[in-house]
């Protein structure tokens, strides 16, 4: 039997010897004698749920991150009991719990340990605030390493850091500063090439220690709250992932004009000046789909209202970039400026809406309009209201996208730049203090916004991006990485954030491409907008403070090379979309670390550079300046440079020349790579006929295409095609097989198949398991491109 003094470890209570347990359906609840509760929920047969109560209930369950459509149901469920301890096997993994202090042990099927407790549940009570610091710690063995925690500018493995989560508004944020807009608190282990993963699902400021404090532990705590996590199962990096994204929810498909490149700064205005933008852009026909407008566009910052004297007919202008092919984005700020004659603040008030101090004043605090309040969207009449505040900006004046800024939430002039602790929230219903909705509030502003923008833009897609954000968050909006500054390290960041907020099941994320803060030069402008062609989201945006950062701002050379990475992306758009729709189908990340991408490789475990974009182009940007080229790790297999076209074998470090114009770029063998031809904006025009580059392989590959109507919602009633393209290349043949799902007519009529790196002179190939003479058909013997039929029947000469 534990005493009394043993239950403290530290000045931290712990829970001492198993008295029962019970089971009921999917939930087994444990029960010490010192009266804390375990409850071990199994959600899927490789995730479960794990919750501590120190006083011997439960306070009611509630979850923001949580999807509640999330896919659950398990195959088996066992519990067996010994004398030491009590066992919960599924068809995954299986759980140990040990009598003598409910510390548990996760293992594989072969009793290989994935995880165990180190000292296991703690806590330690709060007088100051009530409730517990709750806390958790593992054990950690020598070799594991650690990933994921959404924004956080530091090395992309994260073994050895110590970092915590509360939502702030970092104005110029430097490498490894803490804390940043962003609160993910999931994490990847990756340990004997095992993964599992853990999502610490608890909205009070929280905590992670990987190895930092003590060399083999890991540990994780909140300053309120509950322990509450999930355990993930991999043993793949991409099955964590997945699952972990199941969990917290995927979003719908963006408008394909998303996934453009987009330009703003703060700020554009008069409308003259925004107008200047757009033909620019259309007369040096650089590719651009979205335009934004920054706060300068409001009367006296006043949200949903517009400064008449720079834009006396908004709804005009709208209407004429859109005839350009311009989406033209708004920003909103949180902040309600206390103005008695504005009809938003009015309604507000009248509605009881506003934040309110612990003592009933309202939350007052300074950001730009001046003295504002702060509406509640943790509440859900507030946030239904929000909803509907843009029914002008959206349905009227047809403004097509919402930026929500400044919402971690940001406050200015005051200590910590954020609301004081005591102000209150409904967070739906469960009244509590800033403490536990700080790191939400900003997640359930853009949930209004998306909501409101969904609502009014139907039957066409809303588009919403926000800077503070939470798990789950993802459901909702895309994101960028907040104000970052025009230097080469912030480039290496721009890469590492872009990649962690991909494992961390943020997917739609990008960042201020040439920087916010300060100027860059025409080289770091020309390398970054290469790194950002191939970010999910790309957008150029600066503070305009220190001079124009747009592609013809520096000299021809930053223009021509600029807009030829634009066009590329322009190129890849079909591939571009197919990606997406990869993350909204299944939960997998757009952009793939090395580390994801192969985990068996130990060489991937500490590389930041080098990244997967989709699943078969290597990209590994320039970082420094002056570089004619840069040492690159290749990851396992055959990969065609981009450029030459050159075969390259994987699994080694080499030398690729990169200068300015170019950025190493590879492309996965065995790959076939759709791609339009270049246009100014989305859906320009009809694409006939689709380009399909294809890389030889010895071997099978296999590729898939997806295309839907590019908005709207009609692809979730059966109206897209989902075409998968399978190779299987030989010695001296070549197979090319597909097949398609989905009752979307694709508007391509033909396809032109490119041939690139056969190691045989062809005269015949296979497609769909009928001979192809090339004699006989629409084949080019220079250009090695075959013309196939939208049945992929090749086309005969005419
Ligand atoms: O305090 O709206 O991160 O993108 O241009 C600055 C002005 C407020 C911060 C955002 C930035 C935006 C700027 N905003």
């Amino acid at each position: 039997m534990i005493t009394n003094t043993e239950l403290e470890y530290k000045g931290n209570l712990v829970p001492n010897a198993y008295k029962s347990h019970k089971k009921s359906s999917n939930i087994v609840t444990f029960q010490s004698e010192n009266n804390v509760l375990l409850q071990v929920h199994v959600v899927r047969d490789s995730i479960w749920r794990f919750r501590y109560a120190p006083d011997g209930f439960f306070a009611k369950d509630f979850s923001y991150a949580i999807d509640e459509q999330q896919p659950h149901g398990f195959n088996e469920l066992n519990v067996q009991e010994t004398d030491t301890s009590v066992v919960i096997t599924t068809k995954k993994i299986k759980c140990v719990l040990a009598k003598q202090d409910l510390r548990i042990g996760l293992y594989d099927l072969d009793g290989q340990v994935i995880c165990e407790d180190e000292m296991g549940f703690h806590w330690e009570e709060s007088f100051e605030f009530g409730g517990n610091y709750v806390k958790m710690s593992k054990s950690s063995p020598e070799g594991e390493n650690f990933f994921g925690l959404g924004d956080k500018p530091t090395h992309l493995n994260l073994k050895g850091k110590r970092l915590s989560n509360w939502n702030t508004d970092q104005y110029a944020y430097g490498k490894d500063l803490d804390e940043l807009y962003k609160t993910v608190p999931f994490y990847i282990a990756l340990h004997n090439k095992m993964a599992y993963g853990i999502f610490f699902d608890n909205t009070f400021k929280t905590h992670f220690d990987f190895c930092h404090e003590r060399r083999n532990v890991t540990s994780f705590w909140a300053d309120g709250g509950e322990m509450n996590y999930y355990f993930i199962y991999g043993p793949g990096i991409d099955q964590v992932v997945q699952k972990y994204t199941d969990l917290t929810g995927k979003p719908e498909m963006p408008p394909m004009w998303a996934m453009g490149y987009h330009q703003c700064k703060w700020s554009y205005y008069p409308e003259s000046k925004v107008r200047e933008i757009a033909d620019q852009f259309r007369k040096l026909e650089f590719p651009c789909d979205a335009l934004y407008l920054d706060i300068d566009y409001m009367d006296g910052f006043r949200c949903f209202t517009w400064n008449n004297t720079y834009f006396p007919s908004p709804k005009q202008m709208v209407d004429d970039l859109k005839a350009q092919g311009f989406q033209t984005i708004a920003i909103i700020d949180p902040g309600i400026k206390i103005d008695p004659d504005y009809p938003v603040f009015q309604e507000a008030l009248e509605k009881d809406y506003f934040c309110k101090r612990a003592d009933g004043s309202y939350m007052k605090g300074k950001v730009w309009p001046g003295e504002c309040y702060f509406p509640d969207f943790t509440n859900p009449e507030v946030r239904q209201w929000w909803a509907s505040l843009y029914g002008e900006l959206i349905e009227q004046i047809g403004i097509k996208g919402i930026w929500n800024d400044m919402n971690e939430p940001a406050v200015m002039e005051v200590p910590g730049k954020t609301f004081p602790n005591d102000v209150r929230h409904d967070y739906d219903g469960n009244p509590c203090s800033h403490r536990k909705a700080h790191n939400i509030y900003g997640m359930q502003m853009a949930r209004a916004t998306y909501d409101g923008v969904k609502k009014f833009a139907y039957p066409k897609r809303p588009f919403v991006i926000t800077r503070a954000q939470y798990s789950g968050g993802q459901r909702y909006t895309s994101s960028w990485t907040g104000d970052n500054v025009a230097t080469w390290e912030h480039l290496w960041l721009a890469n590492v954030q872009v990649q962690r907020m991909s494992l961390s099941g943020m997917g739609f994320v990008g960042t201020d491409i040439g920087g916010f803060a300060e100027q860059p030069t025409g080289e770091l402008f020309t390398r970054w907008v290469q790194l950002g062609s191939f970010h999910p989201f790309c957008r150029v945006h600066s503070s305009g403070h220190h001079g124009d950062q747009e592609p013809w701002s520096f000299n021809d050379e930053v223009l021509d090379i600029t807009r030829k990475f634009v066009r590329m992306r322009y190129e890849l758009l079909p591939y571009i979309y197919t990606m997406y729709h990869q993350y909204v189908q299944h939960g997998t990340p757009m952009i793939k670390p090395l580390v994801y991408f192969d985990q068996t490789d130990t060489q991937t475990y500490y590389r930041t550079d080098e990244f997967i974009f989709g699943d078969q182009i290597l990209v590994c940007p320039v970082q420094e300046p002056n570089a004619l080229g840069r040492r690159m790790y290749m990851p396992q297999g055959g990969w065609y440079n981009w450029w030459t076209r050159e075969l390259v074998q994987g699994g080694q470090e080499l030398w690729v020349d990169a200068p300015l114009d170019k950025m190493p770029l590879f492309v996965k063998q065995g790959a076939i790579i759709p791609k339009y031809p270049v246009q100014q904006y989305v859906d320009q025009i009809r694409v006939e006929t689709l380009k399909l580059e294809l890389y030889f392989k010895l071997g099978r590959e296999h590729s898939v295409v997806f295309e839907d109507a590019h908005d709207g919602y009609d692809y979730h009633k059966g109206m897209f095609s989902l075409r998968t393209l399978k190779l299987y290349g030989k010695e001296q043949e070549l197979n090319l097989n597909q097949h398609r799902e989905g009752a979307f007519e694709v508007p391509f009529s033909r396809y032109c198949i490119e041939l690139i790196g056969l190691p045989f002179t062809p005269s015949k190939i296979w497609i769909d398991t009928e001979e192809v003479t090339l004699t006989d058909v629409q084949f080019d013997p220079v250009a090695m491109t075959i013309m196939v039929d939208k049945d992929f029947h090749a086309l005969v000469i005419k």
